[in-house]
């Protein structure tokens, strides 16, 4: 068997008092550069994935989480041209700072309702379901 390259990617579902999720989309130039994506990034060797979403967050929209305000929801694994991709995803309802783009990219406050109308990454897909029934 061929030898597969395992990714190993924390995202995380902000979810603000009105229920609407954070959705930031991928800036030109970086892979699948368009869609929209739960924030978030690799897991760094060392780190647990809650150290990862941490750091990610403050890196790509400034705002300072804790860890016991992240809570996971599900995973995600797809399996890409050249690597397999496991993510699980995080909720977080609480955090310090105002969400700002650090890296260029796009931001959107998305309700329930709409949020299918914000081309996604193949991975991130499968995890609106689970997102909507904590939505509801
Ligand atoms: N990815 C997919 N959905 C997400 C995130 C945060 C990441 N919600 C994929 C895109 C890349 C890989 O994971 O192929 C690594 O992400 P990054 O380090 O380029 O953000
Ligand atoms: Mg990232």
């Amino acid at each position: 068997m061929a030898d597969i390259k395992l990714t190993l990617v924390v995202a995380c579902a902000l979810i603000d008092a009105d229920k609407r999720v954070l959705l930031a989309q991928r800036p030109e130039g970086k892979a699948l550069a368009g869609l929209w994506e739960f924030p978030g990034g690799k897991i760094e060797p060392g780190e647990r994935p809650e150290q990862t979403l941490i750091r990610e967050l403050h890196e790509e929209i400034g705002i300072t989480v804790s860890e016991p305000c992240l809570a996971p929801l599900t995973f995600a694994s797809h399996a890409y041209e050249t690597f397999h991709l496991l993510m699980p995803l995080y909720i977080c309802r609480r955090w310090e700072g105002l969400a700002v783009a650090r890296e260029g990219q796009n931001l959107a406050w998305v309700r329930a309702s709409k949020l299918r109308d914000y081309p996604m990454p193949p991975a991130d897909i499968p995890l609106l379901p689970h997102l909507m029934d904590l939505l509801l």
